[in-house]
């Protein structure tokens, strides 16, 4: 049986399951949701950068893409709240 996800539909597959892939230059990873950071595990130091970028959007000093996890251009409570809901899982 011949297998076809592309890669949209790798990542709302993952996105479903409270996972996002992520594609870096060595391949694709899955990490958990609200792991800014990437290291695999959504903790203290990922609610930090966060609450850095707090209320931000492109072109504000505190913009850091990477804390818009929603993808809507800003990062405020709907950011946090998914770094806190997904606090402690891991990869
Ligand atoms: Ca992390
Ligand atoms: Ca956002």
């Amino acid at each position: 049986m011949l297998l076809f996800l592309s890669v949209t539909s790798l990542v709302f597959a993952a996105q479903y399951y409270s996972y996002t892939a992520k594609s870096i230059q060595t391949g694709l990873v899955i990490l958990p949701l609200g792991d800014v950071n990437q290291d695999r595990i959504v903790d203290t130091y990922d609610l930090y950068r966060v609450a850095r970028a707090y209320w931000s959007k492109p072109g504000d000093a505190n913009w850091d893409p990477d804390c818009d996890l929603n993808g809507d251009k800003f990062v405020d409570t709907i950011d946090l709240t998914l770094v806190a809901d997904h606090y402690g899982e891991s990869v």
